[in-house]
């Protein structure tokens, strides 16, 4: 039956179930993108995030962790069937299952709930989230997207608890969901292949607003073997640098927020018309800004302007896409940089003024047939270089060039089921999960 008033939608962020996770400037930026997108077609929307580092009920964090980064509450759970033999612990991360039914009853009866996800391997912790958001609401539809039920939406389907699993981006899908799940239709007021014409996130649904997550652009020219934007983001697209600059400014003067954090998969490709006039309207309009890069630049893209105008305009932590300091024998994995094109890179930013500190180079760690002294070796290279060293562990990901190498390279069988996908448990070996290795890279990142 059609709907007289406009319907509610309830909207999650789910749990994690992991060995390990931190916040490292993680928002769940699509969902988000959604309520706002609900909420500017007069739908009533409300939000919770199972992740929520600031619940009321959560014991008390230290200040200075509510301005950024921090650690998520946590509680301690039995490991999944099939990783008990990794000799480390395993958590729900996020806010207790009672705070979350306590929080569901104080929401009235919605006539939709949308569950995102993020890793594949995480999802356990979207299954459970579901479960006890069908056991309060029966019979309300569930629609479950993002990133997991992308990457892996027969996984989804048959396992997550959904009624529906969305396995594409939310713009073009998302209105036409909701008048088959409530019967409720509007026409949608912005072209889903414009983002400017996107309202911005719903950051104002968190209970605080501690950091921007920005999306300038979506895409990437690059196709690395170990990566799966080219399959989740086909197409390039570009925001028009003015319209980034009035983001800046409105998060800033409306909010007080200071801190940006760049989503972009490749920030400074293009940069002649997208990054440099971007950096320029920032300084043109003198405001002070943080920018954090947890997503990596490209090396390629830097340059001493563009190096320039990212420590003039507050370029605070800034994280290379490296990958691998093997130059000789990398095409295997990625075509993105050569030696010499890295070494011009870091003296640019030193050049710039960037110190050794801010700038750390992602290294992948636990690739198919990867030996551990190559890993040695890229790290004394990233050291000799000058700048910091952080090992990024791979996640074998479906869709990518490198799946049917880590699958045969695996102890597991990585096609029956995503959690043993984990990074933390170093998929892409044979012999069993040690913590030899990891001790050991991380001695030498440090010493
Ligand atoms: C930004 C980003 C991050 C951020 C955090 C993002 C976050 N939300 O928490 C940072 C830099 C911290 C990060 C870290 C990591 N990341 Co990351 N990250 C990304 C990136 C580049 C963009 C994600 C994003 O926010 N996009 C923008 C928003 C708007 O998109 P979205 O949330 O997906 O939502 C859209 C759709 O999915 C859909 N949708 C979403 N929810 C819903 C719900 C419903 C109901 C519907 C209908 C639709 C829908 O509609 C939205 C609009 O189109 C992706 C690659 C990519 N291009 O997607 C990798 C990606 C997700 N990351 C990946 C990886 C591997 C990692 C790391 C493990 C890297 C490492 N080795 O250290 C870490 C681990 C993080 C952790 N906490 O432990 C992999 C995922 C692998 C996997 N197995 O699932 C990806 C795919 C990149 C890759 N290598 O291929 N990441």
């Amino acid at each position: 039956m059609p709907f007289c008033n406009t319907p509610h939608i309830l909207l999650v962020n789910p749990w994690i179930h992991d060995f390990a996770a931190y916040d490292f400037w993680a928002k769940p930026m699509g969902l988000l993108t959604i309520a706002s997108m609900l909420r500017h077609h007069d739908i009533q929307v409300s939000y919770i995030d199972c992740l929520d580092r600031f619940h009321p009920r959560a014991p008390k964090t230290d200040p200075g962790a509510r301005h950024g980064r921090g650690p998520y509450y946590k509680t301690r759970i039995p490991k999944p069937a099939g990783l008990h033999d990794v000799p480390r612990y395993f958590s729900r991360y996020g806010i207790k299952p009672q705070w979350l039914r306590d929080d569901l009853l104080r929401h009235s009866r919605p006539d939709l709930v949308l569950v995102t996800s993020l890793m594949t391997y995480w999802y356990p912790g979207v299954q459970e989230t579901i479960g006890i958001i069908r056991s309060m609401f029966p019979r309300t539809p569930i629609v479950l997207g993002g990133i997991y039920a992308r990457l892996c939406p027969n996984h989804a389907r048959n396992s997550s608890g959904a009624d529906y699993v969305a396995d594409g981006p939310a713009e073009k899908a998302l209105f036409s969901l909701v008048r088959r799940f409530t019967g409720y239709s509007v026409t949608p007021a912005f072209d889903p292949e414009v983002p400017d014409e996107y309202p911005y996130p719903a950051l104002d649904l968190q209970t605080i607003l501690n950091y921007v997550p920005l999306l300038t652009s979506r895409g990437c020219p690059f196709q690395c073997a170990y990566c799966a934007s080219r399959f989740l983001e086909p197409k390039r697209l570009l925001r028009n640098p003015e319209a980034v600059v009035e983001e800046i400014k409105y998060w800033q003067k409306d909010y007080g927020c200071h801190d940006f954090i760049l989503y972009d998969d490749a920030f400074l490709m293009d940069a002649d018309r997208h990054a440099i006039p971007i950096l320029e309207g920032i300084l043109q309009i003198g405001t002070q800004v943080r920018f954090h890069t947890p997503n990596a630049v490209h090396i390629r893209g830097i340059d001493p302007q563009t190096a320039r105008l990212m420590f003039e305009t507050g370029f605070t932590t800034l994280r290379l896409g490296l990958e691998t300091a093997e130059f000789d024998h990398r095409e295997e994995i990625d075509v993105k940089v050569s030696e010499h094109e890295f070494k011009r890179a870091v003296n640019c930013l030193r050049d710039a003024g960037f110190k050794k500190n801010q700038i750390g180079a992602y290294l992948l760690v636990g690739l198919p047939g990867q030996k551990k002294d190559t890993i040695k070796h890229s790290i004394e290279i990233v050291k000799q270089i000058g700048i910091t060293p952080v090992a990024a562990y791979y996640t074998p990901i479906p869709h990518t060039a490198l799946w049917p190498k880590a699958v045969a390279a695996s102890r597991y069988d990585l096609e029956s089921d995503p959690i043993f996908t984990n990074n933390a448990v170093i998929p892409c070996q044979k012999q069993p999960f040690n913590w030899e290795m990891i001790r050991c890279l991380k001695e030498l990142i440090a010493a």
